[in-house]
């Protein structure tokens, strides 16, 4: 039976960088996950028979939703749904599925990188037939939605199994559990050159992988020990708990320690990485070298011809705002194109369907390309072990060798989170104040509030963080962060650019330090928000 349910709007359902993120108390309020669902639905056209691909991160809470999500499909009029076994896709995996099966589109559980559990964060987005996340224009539809909804269409069928695989009907919909890693497995061993990997392996090449507790651990298990034959115990934290086993599932030095300490050392493994909460995200690291995303991304684009998949050469190279320029160097030089996006991986989607970009990556741990529309941890993961079986050099070999032939781009993030939202409004709103007299100053050249003009459909996207750009190429990079479910979270992103080889061994702190500190006094970081230091630094 089809259930009209009244219900009344909630404030701030606003979808931020990707999808909406709150605490799971929020999300756990009566209709507050039906409204949003609604919402989406109200904002499409033409899913009436239509496939809609469901799966999410595992995460507390994900087992409630995906039951929510299936019989509100049934109710709206989808003819399928294909969700993944016990509920569980990975980000680009979900991505994979609608490409492949030509799906309406996708929603997505997840709040990626954020800790789970009754007192963490969950997260819906909306990911289109292109297997990308939503467009700002869908997002602005769906949040509009979200202020004026009056009901949302339910059935009352009892939950659906999802432990088992294969069809069932609710209604006149069909419900298709699928194996989460079948299909993404297949599309990894048609990009990438198995056989040499599986050689590199047998030279005594190891490695470990920390899924961190979350969606990684069965992708990772399959690929890397089944298909690859790592030994099992290659892949650390591989089963997906709702608490992320109290991990942080970031994929960055200061969360993946427990990696990084096993890696970094002498006699550790050839080669370490992770990936975060609904993996997406990659951190790669070999013996004693953490390669920056930055680096990552510009490292894979030169070296793209020696894999099966990108063989033929890439298009283009698109990466976000903040991520440093060492991208540019390797576009530069391959004689293709390369697109500066805000911040946000839906920014690429049009790039992507236009085939004027084939890789794409942010300083935030995302790096992906035109296989999927979604930035893809794993296919990282193998990306660089496919590079590795060919060159046969270790990873801080080519990472210094790349460095010696193009320059290196010195990087760092620094993180001040959960401030006081006023206080880091303020901040921004004086730093957009002060734009005009800031350059000429301190070695600015230019100083600007960062705007996109999408040259696939023209639009105009405003106020995407604020960028002071140094006579030599340097520059620091302000924004607030728009995945956060607490206060506020200041970003601020310094890059310097050095083409000397014998400057490239310095401490990238150390490199940075005038820069830093330029960055905490021109925003007055202290006096404004109280922190003298950033609580994580990337
Ligand atoms: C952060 C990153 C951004 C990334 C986004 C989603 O957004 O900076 O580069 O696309 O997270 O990644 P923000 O607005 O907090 O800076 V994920 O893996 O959380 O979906
Ligand atoms: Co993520």
């Amino acid at each position: 039976m089809i259930l009209t349910v009244a219900t009344t709007p909630f404030e701030g359902q606003k979808p931020g960088t990707s999808g909406l993120r709150k605490k799971v108390p929020v999300f756990a309020e009566p209709h507050y996950a039906e409204n949003f669902i609604q919402s989406i639905f109200d904002s499409l056209e033409g899913f009436q028979g239509q496939t809609l691909v469901i799966g999410g991160d595992g995460r507390y809470f994900n087992k409630d939703v995906i039951q929510t999500a299936i019989r509100m499909a049934a109710a709206n009029g989808f003819g399928r749904v294909m969700v993944g076994q016990n509920g569980l896709l990975s980000t680009p995996a979900a991505s994979n599925l609608i490409r492949k099966y030509k799906a309406f589109g996708g929603i997505i559980l997840s709040a990626s990188h954020n800790p789970g559990g009754p007192d963490g964060d969950f997260g819906i987005k909306y990911n289109a037939g292109n297997g990308g996340p939503a467009p700002e224009k869908l997002t602005d539809a769906i949040y509009a939605r979200t202020k004026t909804i009056s009901s949302y269409r339910i059935t009352t069928s009892p939950d659906v199994d999802l432990g088992r695989i294969g069809e069932t009907r609710l209604g006149s919909m069909v419900v298709e559990v699928v194996d989460p890693v079948t299909d993404y497995a297949q599309l990894m061993q048609a990009l990438f050159d198995f056989d040499a990997i599986r050689a590199l392996i047998a030279t005594g090449f190891t490695m470990k992988f920390d899924a961190m507790g979350a969606i990684t651990g069965p992708y990772a298990q399959r690929i890397l020990e089944d298909m690859l034959g790592f030994p099992k115990g290659t892949v650390m934290n591989g089963t997906p708990l709702p608490d992320f086993g109290g991990h942080h599932p970031d994929p960055n030095l200061v969360h993946a320690k427990e990696l990084v300490d096993l890696v970094m050392p002498e006699g550790g493994p050839d080669f370490g990485a992770a990936s975060d909460g609904d993996g997406d995200r990659n951190l790669i690291i070999g013996r004693g070298m953490y390669v920056t995303p930055s680096d990552s991304l510009a490292i894979l684009a030169a070296n793209a011809t020696l894999t099966p998949g990108y063989r033929q050469g890439l298009s283009g190279i698109a990466r976000s705002m903040p991520t440093s320029c060492a991208a540019d160097r390797v576009a530069e030089k391959l004689k293709i194109g390369c697109y500066e996006t805000p911040t946000g991986w839906k920014f690429f989607g049009n790039l992507l369907d236009a085939g004027m970009a084939t890789l794409c990556g942010e300083e935030s741990f995302g790096t992906g390309s035109n296989h999927v529309r979604e930035k893809d941890g794993l296919w990282a993961v193998l990306m660089w072990l496919n590079i590795l079986a060919k060159r046969r050099e270790s990873v801080a070999d080519i990472v210094t060798g790349h460095w010696a032939a193009f320059g290196r781009n010195f990087y760092s993030r620094h993180d001040y989170e959960e401030v006081d939202a006023e206080a880091a409004n303020g901040l921004m709103q004086a730093l957009r104040e002060k734009l005009p007299s800031l350059a000429g100053q301190n070695g600015i050249a230019t100083a600007d509030d960062f705007a996109y003009d999408d040259p696939v459909d023209g639009s105009r996207t405003t106020k995407q963080g604020i960028r002071l750009i140094f006579a030599d190429g340097s520059r620091i990079i302000y924004r607030l962060s728009g995945t956060g479910t607490a206060g506020a979270t200041l970003r601020v992103y310094i890059e310097r650019y050095e083409p000397h080889a014998g400057f490239h061994g310095v401490e990238t702190q150390q490199a940075l330090s005038d820069l830093i500190a330029l960055s905490r006094s021109i925003a007055e970081i202290e006096q404004r928000t109280g922190r003298a230091a950033p609580t994580v630094i990337t």
